[in-house]
């Protein structure tokens, strides 16, 4: 076993594991770690101060002139050696992180449509389209005609269709069509609808070049526009392209933690962001030959288990068991009992290949565009894609046979319900004949529920594991706010057991009857990070129905990433923001306060009639502040006080539709 760095030996008193997680799982296997003296980023965090003007986002390295440092203290004392102010500065900074993460899910969306062209050109076999019902409606929703004409035809439109989302020089993206009329009018007299998410991307990383865009305000303009080509563009491709190719998410019952793991069988887990991978490895995990193979080298079968954002989209669509987030994937190595770990692209720690190697577990890259050094590459070829997944699952079957270590396996699962897709929540309100968000819009003018909130997001070793996401969220079903989650954050809540009917107890009142009478749980869990385009098209639904205004912005929602730590998460709060969401980030903010641009983002962009930006580490202040909101949008519906009034009783809506 390799060395502990020096970096955890000079460390003198460790700090106590209880401080790093709340997730019981992790934080056995991070004792484990200290005992068999391996680093983790948890400890990494531990020893390494972040840089204070870094944080401020108040330095600029966009050219050689400098790096230039501005004092956050004294924000207007200095400019840069180009002259560049604090507000140019932090702007640019903050807009290279809408960009870097806007392209990371527009990039992750073209792959999806590359392979759906593909597939509808029929160079592709291995896939093919699961949910035509779904192909049509999304093609409808965007022009298509779909009436008495083949699947085949169909697909070749929306295909030509949604490449606009990319390429499109001039006009408005596909997806532009879904946004309720007001929100976009909105838009347009910003000037923020996007066009094409290469040409936005590409313009905004020009403008944050030196000497072009140096005003605050027509930065975040476009920052404005490359968020929103990313939410309602590259995401929300992703999101529909996978569910037409692989199936739209129903409720499913799945075990998350890492007691998922199995002692006696080859275990393989995939971990990222693409579902095509995935899909193959389910394919490969169940060909008979290779569940032979396993069984002569001793094992009893093969366990394919996910992470981070594919496992959370795997784990929707076929109850994929789920092994943990963002910050348990060093710890889940450290187990000893992975067989593989396969990786296509984001979230991927390169500290990974270092862990992988102390326990012995090959760590497979298998994307293009995701090498990492030390691991071994075995490139996955849309293609012929069963050829590398095979090809994975004979290397793990071989690791599996030299297991030479002890295996400790946290015996922790936690079931929960995932897999509430958009539709399905309309279908679960209202029933096959009456699917409609009415029910929903109904109990939220009786005041049974309050309002709406997504908490999303990563897991970030600058905060306790796990903690912020649970109290937070435990906060708000208290005050009867239904809680929408993808990513890592659902993760957090589905080990903390509130993705059951059962957790209903823990809501307030109003929503806990709306739960109990549907039989849903108060915390709904939509899938990975690109499935935040649910949320939007869930928010798109309410305006429709009508009762909640005419605008995204007039609904009283609110959104949060209590635990953030990358630039997909800016830029996703970003297209919040600018759909009309009041969203607010924990951890920390990179812009320092009471400077104009901070003021802009927090105050500014409200007045122009889309959302805000809002920063609150502390979870129940970061509650106060999401419900404060809310019921600032209830009073200016004038249904904050709102009685309770039965309307059609939802038993009575399902009682309809199942007659
Ligand atoms: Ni989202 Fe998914 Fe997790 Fe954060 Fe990373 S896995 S795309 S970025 S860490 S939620």
């Amino acid at each position: 076993m390799p060395e502990a760095s020096d970096k955890t030996k000079s460390a003198g008193k460790q700090p106590a594991i209880k401080d790093f997680t709340i997730c019981e799982a992790t934080a056995q296997m991070l004792e484990k770690a200290r005992r068999d003296g391996v680093e983790t980023a948890f400890d990494r965090a531990a020893n390494m101060k972040p840089c204070p003007i870094g944080a401020d986002s108040a330095c600029c390295k966009n050219c050689s002139m400098g790096p230039c440092r501005l004092n956050a203290k004294d924000p207007y004392g200095k400019v840069g050696v180009c002259g560049a102010t604090i507000d140019t500065i932090m702007a640019r900074n903050f807009a290279r992180m809408v960009a870097s993460g806007a392209a990371a899910h527009t990039d992750h969306g073209m792959s999806m449509l590359d392979l759906f062209r593909e597939v509808v050109h029929g160079k592709i076999k291995e896939y093919r389209i699961k949910d035509t019902r779904k192909l049509e409606l999304v093609a409808r929703e965007v022009g298509i005609e779909t009436e008495g004409r083949s699947v085949e035809d169909i697909a070749n439109d929306l295909y030509a269709e949604l490449e606009l989302t990319y390429t499109q020089v001039e006009g408005e993206i596909p997806f532009a069509k879904r946004v309720p009329k007001k929100t976009l009018e909105t838009w347009r007299k910003l000037g923020i609808v996007p066009r094409g998410a290469m040409r936005e991307i590409m313009e905004l990383m020009h403008r944050t070049h030196i000497g072009v865009d140096q005003h605050y305000e027509n930065i975040t303009k476009q920052c404005s526009r490359t968020a929103l080509a990313d939410g309602w563009g590259g995401s929300m491709v992703a999101t529909e392209i996978s569910d037409i190719l692989f199936g739209t998410p129903t409720p499913v019952a799945v075990d998350v933690n890492m007691g998922v793991l199995k002692q006696d069988q080859v275990n393989i887990i995939v971990h990222g962001h693409e579902p095509n991978l995935f899909e193959s490895m389910l394919i490969s995990v169940n060909t008979p030959t290779l569940i032979e193979a396993a069984k002569a080298a001793g094992a009893k079968g093969l366990n394919l288990v996910g992470m981070c954002c594919s496992g959370a989209e795997m784990m929707s669509r076929h109850g994929i068991p789920h092994a943990g987030n963002f910050m348990s994937t060093e710890a889940v190595l450290i187990t000893g009992a992975v067989d593989a770990m396969c990786v296509d692209v984001q979230c991927i720690k390169q500290g990974l290949a270092k862990v992988a190697e102390c326990y012995q577990t090959p760590l497979i890259t298998t994307n293009p565009r995701c090498h990492i050094e030390g691991a071994k590459h075995i490139e996955f070829r849309e293609h012929d894609p069963q050829a590398t997944t095979d090809e994975i699952v004979l290397q793990a079957i071989t690791r599996f046979k030299n297991r030479q270590m002890p295996v400790e396996i946290p015996k922790i699962t936690n079931a929960g319900i995932h897999g509430f897709s958009h539709e399905y929540i309309n279908y679960m309100l209202g029933g096959t004949f009456r699917g409609s968000y009415t029910p929903l819009n109904d109990n939220i003018v009786n005041g049974r529920i309050r309002g709406v909130a997504g908490v999303v997001g990563c897991t970030n070793p600058r905060v306790k594991h796990d903690w912020v996401h649970v109290e937070l969220v435990k906060e708000l079903i208290r005050n009867d706010v239904l809680v929408l989650q993808t990513g890592c954050s659902q993760i957090s809540l589905a080990k903390a057991g509130m993705l059951t009917p059962e957790a209903a107890h823990l809501a307030g009142p109003g929503l806990r009857e709306v739960c109990e009478t549907v039989g849903m749980p108060p915390v709904l869990g939509m899938g990975s990070c690109v499935d935040n385009s649910r949320i939007l098209i869930a928010a798109a639904e309410m305006v429709r129905v009508g009762g909640l205004g005419d605008s995204i912005a007039d609904l009283p929602l609110a959104g949060a990433a209590p635990e953030w730590m990358s630039e997909k998460a800016i830029s996703i709060g970003h297209y919040f923001v600018a759909s009309g969401v009041y969203t607010v980030f924990g951890v920390t903010f990179p812009i320092v306060e009471g400077t104009k641009f901070h003021k802009l983002l927090f105050e500014g962009l409200e007045s122009m009639g889309i959302g805000k930006w809002g920063f609150e580490p502390d979870p129940y202040e970061m509650a106060r502040l999401m419900i404060a909101h809310i019921d600032k949008k209830r009073k200016a519906l004038g249904i904050d006080r709102a009685r309770e009034r039965v309307l059609v009783d939802m038993a009575d809506r399902r009682e309809i539709a199942a007659a």
